[in-house]
């Protein structure tokens, strides 16, 4: 389904864009946020959203600001000759890009569940109009117009089907932001929402914000008792060994749902008149909350609450029916209270992703009284601290302003830019830009919690590098083993190491403590933790629109990149922990051989999604010494050859992540074919490094990004790249440009003079 035309936001989006001096409210200085400003109302010549073709947003307004500030020299916009100037061209436009600071930003939206939660928690609070301005509010209703579907309804990301975790926030949010329920695409919405039994079929996700907001009754809300936290610790199921998005989401919520906080929804006109709408006009008194605990509409229910879990509700909802035990509840909510505001000096108030910090600026406010000293609890300082971080998480593209699905992902970006630059050997021809990325990198490791935050089921962070930045303070295995890598590799340059900002041996001696630390004992890395417990605490996942989201997991992806930044580690302190080193890689290389599928594939849980899976799975056993005649790694080989498209490009649909079956994509927006430029560098970039002897379809997979590169050295945004939860997509929009510049590097200066093709 594909959205409707609407409104665009019409120009004079400004990103503002140095780091912020630090805020006297804050406990740490703040790194490279993005402030989105309105000035003026000049039209751009930006390009306009094109709805009838693609949802996923090309970023136009945030990289024609960067264009327009750029004094250094311009790109010659001739067409390439060769591979060797379709580099330089491309790597011309990135850094163009870069921030002054040396990271790449970028707009990291694409879920559909995350704007309306900053919209409910800024109504509730009274501070619609502090946290946005009248521009933003504007922009924020664009945004949600944008993505309304044909069928009226919303997806649960921009590029889903209309679900009704999608519907029925999206709806909420609209109206909260100002649209009237008699505007035509208010009366669509509730039809898509009728036709699919109102709210009370909302999965429970978005049932909590309504209840919160008042428009839903508690009694129907599945419980959430904080007295989980007061299990020991030992204990199977204590919250302390869920993922960590998982535990910070619920942590919040148990609060909550413990006070069952409520909005006094009655008594405020858009509120009150939302309980109706909601429900297709049922007579609010007269619902029957206690029965539709369970219930959610069948396009929503990717995964069933299990009967044990069923089960397990149930018996709670006895308990809280003849009321909990108070001394005890107290004392959890108590710890609750405490643990969010350790969570919240911990990450500077950004908290560790988009829908804690929401449920995060509700909690500051409700806790300082906000129910009855609305004017105090305002002023109060935690509450204030999370206004100041609200822009953080906003972005605004051609589409409107969205929550993104995180700080940012500045890290990850620039840690394969470097990479890029690294391998296509053009370090020195673009020494400004390395220089400025090294600096960032260097700055950017985590220092805090060197020995953890146990009380808080924090184990040891110094040494990483989170996916945004340092000051978030929630490093993943992945994105130090990526960073680590483009430091490691930058640091072999001596023009980087007179020029740049240094770094300490010691500094990379935690990243390799670090990277050690994470190794689980199935020889795979996990993302933010070890692994605390057992695939069965699937049974009770509570969502029922996210999959594996319980625990902590060893994916290929997060140890593949464990395994090469050890590697180019010990290549440079051959004597630094060289056998615990060695070991750590023969055990992720096993693991990595048990995750392949019988077709020689690995399942990408964290990009789209097989193409993704099999780059870092084959990569992760080059590094480990296999050979690349081996047959783990000609298995995959042949599986991706088997998967190229005609036109020579690689091309995957998000249905490969949501049924876990590769499914070629079949069409592309407004294009012939189904391949995409990042799908296509990826399949390029592990084809290569496996040295694959099929050098004609490597060849047509390079001519295929060289006949997409753009004459302004860019690539059109595609399809949505990034992916969670088996179900939710994510836009990366820095891939299209580092991933086919990397496979270009690659083909320019390896593969291709080894298998004598140096130019096409
Ligand atoms: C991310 C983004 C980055 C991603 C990679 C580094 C790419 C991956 O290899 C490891 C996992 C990680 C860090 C990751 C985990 C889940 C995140 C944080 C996200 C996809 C960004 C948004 C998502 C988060 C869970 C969104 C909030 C939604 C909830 C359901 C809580």
């Amino acid at each position: 389904l594909k959205p409707v035309a609407s409104r665009i936001v019409e120009g004079g989006w400004r990103p503002k864009e140095e780091a912020q001096p630090k805020n006297e409210l804050l406990p740490h200085e703040v790194s490279g946020q993005q402030v989105w400003e309105f000035v003026g109302s000049t039209e751009t010549d930006m390009e306009p959203f094109r709805p009838e073709a693609n949802p996923n947003s090309a970023d136009c307004i945030f990289r024609r600001a960067k264009l327009n500030a750029w004094t250094g020299p311009k790109p010659d916009t001739a067409q390439p000759a060769d591979v060797n100037a379709a580099l330089h061209k491309g790597f011309e436009f990135y850094r163009m890009l870069q921030c002054d600071d040396g990271h790449w930003a970028g707009d990291y939206g694409g879920p559909h569940f995350l704007l309306p939660g900053f919209v409910i928690a800024a109504y509730i609070t009274g501070h619609l109009k502090t946290m946005y301005s009248d521009s933003h509010c504007q922009a924020i209703q664009a945004y949600l117009l944008n993505h309304q579907q044909q069928d009226g309804g919303w997806g649960s990301h921009i590029e889903s089907p209309s679900t009704m975790f999608g519907t029925v926030l999206n709806y909420v949010a609209l109206r909260l932001a100002g649209v009237d329920a008699d505007d035509p695409a208010c009366k669509k919405g509730r039809e898509f929402m009728q036709q699919h039994g109102g709210a009370l079929y909302a999965p429970s996700w978005a049932k909590f914000w309504l209840a919160c907001l008042g428009v839903y009754d508690w009694d129907g809300i599945a419980p959430v008792p904080p007295e989980m936290w007061m299990l020991p610790s030992w204990f199977p199921l204590h919250p302390g060994r869920f993922w960590c998005h998982c535990r910070m989401v619920y942590l919040p919520m148990c609060w909550l749902y413990a006070r069952r906080f409520t909005f006094n929804a009655a008594q405020d006109p858009v509120a009150a008149a939302l309980r109706s709408e909601l429900y297709g006009g049922q007579k609010y008194s007269e619902i029957p909350w206690r029965k539709h605990v369970h219930s959610c509409a069948d396009i929503d229910n990717y995964s069933p609450i299990h009967p044990v879990m069923r089960l397990m509700q149930d018996v709670l909802l006895v308990y809280e029916r003849f009321g909990p035990w108070q001394w005890l509840r107290k004392v959890s909510c108590d710890f609750a209270l405490e643990y969010m505001y350790a969570e919240d000096l911990e990450t500077n108030y950004l908290t560790i992703g988009p829908v804690s910090k929401a449920f995060h600026i509700l909690v500051s406010w409700v806790a300082a009284g906000g129910e009855t000293k609305p004017k105090e609890a305002s002023e109060s300082r935690p509450f204030q601290a999370h206004l100041a971080r609200v822009p953080a998480y906003m972005w605004v593209a051609e589409d409107g302003m969205k929550v993104q699905g995180y700080n940012g992902s500045m890290a990850w970006d620039t840690a394969f830019a470097v990479q890029a630059v690294v391998e296509a050997g053009m370090v020195e021809s673009y020494q400004d830009m390395s220089t400025r990325a090294w600096g960032w990198l260097v700055k950017e490791q985590v220092r805090s919690l060197p020995h953890g935050d146990w009380r808080h089921f924090r184990q040891p962070i110094q040494g990483g590098w989170g996916f945004s930045t340092a000051e978030q303070a929630w490093p993943v295995s992945d994105t130090t083993a990526e960073a680590f890598k483009a430091v490691l590799l930058l640091r072999k340059v001596p023009s980087i190491r007179s020029a740049g900002r240094a770094m300490p041996d010691e500094h990379l001696c935690d990243s390799v403590r670090f990277l050690l630390s994470y190794q689980n004992n199935d020889g795979g890395w996990a993302t933010y933790e070890n692994n605390r417990g057992w695939k069965w605490y699937e049974l009770l996942n509570p969502s029922e629109v996210f999959g594996d989201i319980m625990i902590d997991y060893s994916y290929v992806e997060c140890s593949s990149s464990a395994m090469q930044a050890l590697a180019y580690f010990s290549e440079q302190f051959p004597d630094h922990r060289a056998g615990e080193i060695r070991r750590s890689i023969a055990r992720g290389a096993r693991f990595i051989e048990e995750m392949q599928r019988d077709d020689g594939s690995w399942f990408g849980c964290w990009g789209n999604c097989f193409t993704y899976g099999c780059w870092f799975g084959i990569e992760g056993l080059l590094i480990a010494g296999r050979k690349p005649t081996c047959k783990a790694i000609q298995k995959c080989v042949k599986f991706l050859l088997g998967k190229q498209n005609p036109d020579g490009g690689w091309g995957e649909d998000f249905a490969s992540c949501f049924n876990r079956e590769y499914a070629p994509r079949e069409k592309l927006y407004g294009c012939d074919s189904g391949s995409t430029v990042v799908q296509t560098a990826w399949a390029l970039l592990a084809l290569m490094a496996a040295d694959c002897q099929e050098s004609k379809a490597i060849q047509r997979g390079v001519a295929l990004l060289l006949k997409r590169q753009l004459a302004s050295g860019d690539w059109a945004q595609e399809n949505i790249a990034g992916v969670f939860n088996r179900s939710i997509g994510i836009t990366y929009t820095a891939f299209r440009n580092v991933f086919p510049l990397w496979a270009l590097a690659r083909f320019e200066t390896q593969y291709g003079p080894r298998h004598g093709c140096k130019t096409l």
